[in-house]
């Protein structure tokens, strides 16, 4: 997962100076460029002590989160909902799971602003566990399985009134539409044929994508607080036990449909190539991955689903696939203003695995209803 070191501008000894922000218990040893995250700046910080070895030290994109103070206030909600939860009733089974904590500075604050206006953060790190960004095989998707039902489960009887909203529209795909129209004509002429490929694709299924938000209108599925991000690489696994242990990267926890993250979790989890893969011609939904997930998931989430919720579990894995191609294709039209890139087409490679996703989803309707009235 680590990187070389790129600072992104910032030297060693720069970031090293933000890190001190937060009270290390200990000097700073190292700081690497860390995991594959698509929005903000992340970095391992290692330090030399006799506690904690290492902690996660973030710059926020406030281009995209324009209030970090209500992401960290959010995050600090939900902490600290959990730990009082946990603490009162253990995991049942004696599983380890853990909670990342957000570090505070000299002054108390959950933040610090630099000279130049960048907001950082820093949160513990989850130790003797790692990350994979493509699914390992049948107990891995298992365990990413449990750790999405376990997550939800325990901030189930949080309040959504004490979540802010801290990213407006995110996962209402009507809006994400919107966005693309505005986007599209705004664009020159001139597209090539893999845009052309998905712009057909897009408008194929407008009428259809409306169909969570009209459940939502009418009151057949409900705002929860949810994770907002459950893909592959935010489930921590114990690298001993190989159980999950925690979930990570909790900006996106606010209320929502508990459907977005299922349609997240399983679209990044059935995907075995991954979402970068180069090889778009071959992606396609293993339906044996989502049978472990969904049962893993259900063993801790059937308590609180209700019917309604089961009758649109498929429409969400399509949905959530088609709407992620959705945004990396507006992306790319838009000059890649949202999504980190490596490469200027990098989002529109993105677009394409996530349209032939999609449409294996699609092709394997009949298999996946299947297994949902299966495992239930
Ligand atoms: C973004 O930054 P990262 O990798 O945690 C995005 C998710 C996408 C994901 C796709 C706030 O998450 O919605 O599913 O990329 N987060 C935001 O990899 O837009
Ligand atoms: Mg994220």
């Amino acid at each position: 997962m680590t990187k070389a070191f790129n600072p992104r501008g910032k030297t060693l000894d720069d970031l090293a100076a933000v890190a001190d922000q937060f009270k290390p218990q200990g000097t700073v040893l190292d700081i690497q460029e860390y995991g594959n995250g698509n929005v903000h700046d992340t970095f391992l910080v290692t330090l030399d002590s006799n506690g904690e070895k290492h902690f996660i030290l973030q710059r926020i994109n406030t281009q995209v989160f324009r209030q970090p103070e209500l992401v960290m206030q959010n995050m600090r909600t939900v902490t600290e909902h959990v730990l009082t939860r946990l603490r009162h009733a253990p995991v049942s089974d004696g599983r380890r799971w853990e909670v990342p904590r957000v570090l505070v500075t000299e002054d108390g604050r959950d933040h610090w602003m630099d000279p130049g206006g960048s907001f950082w953060r820093a949160i513990s790190f989850i130790d003797a566990a790692q990350s994979f960004d493509t699914i390992q095989g049948m107990e891995h998707a298992g365990e990413v399985g449990i750790a999405l039902g376990m997550f939800q489960s325990l901030i189930s009887n949080l309040p959504i009134e004490r979540l802010a909203d801290t990213l407006e529209g995110f996962h209402i795909t009507p809006r994400y539409l919107r966005h693309f129209d505005e986007v599209l004509a705004k664009s020159g002429a001139g597209k090539s044929l893999e845009v052309q490929y998905g712009l057909r694709f897009v408008s194929e299924r407008r009428v259809w994508a409306h169909l969570l938000e009209d459940a939502r209108a009418q009151g057949r599925l409900w705002l929860r607080p949810i994770h907002g991000d459950p893909k592959v690489n935010n489930v921590m696994i114990d690298t001993a036990t190989w159980q999950a242990v925690a979930m990570v990267d909790l900006d996106t926890v606010k209320p929502g449909l508990v459907h977005y993250d299922l349609g997240d979790c399983l679209r990044s989890c059935c995907n075995p190539l991954g979402e970068e893969t180069e090889r778009w011609e071959t992606v396609c939904f293993e339906p044996d991955l989502c049978r472990a997930i969904l049962r893993g998931y259900l063993s801790l989430a059937s308590d609180f689903l209700t019917e309604n919720d089961y009758e649109y579990l498929f429409d969400s894995i399509r949905l959530i696939a088609f709407e992620l191609g959705l945004r990396f294709l507006t992306d790319y039209l838009e000059g890649n203003v949202y999504f980190k890139v490596r490469h200027p087409e990098h989002n529109l490679a993105r677009a394409l695995v996530q349209f032939k996703l999609t449409e294996s989803i699609e092709s394997q309707a009949a298999v996946i209803l299947a297994i949902i009235q299966d495992v239930r």
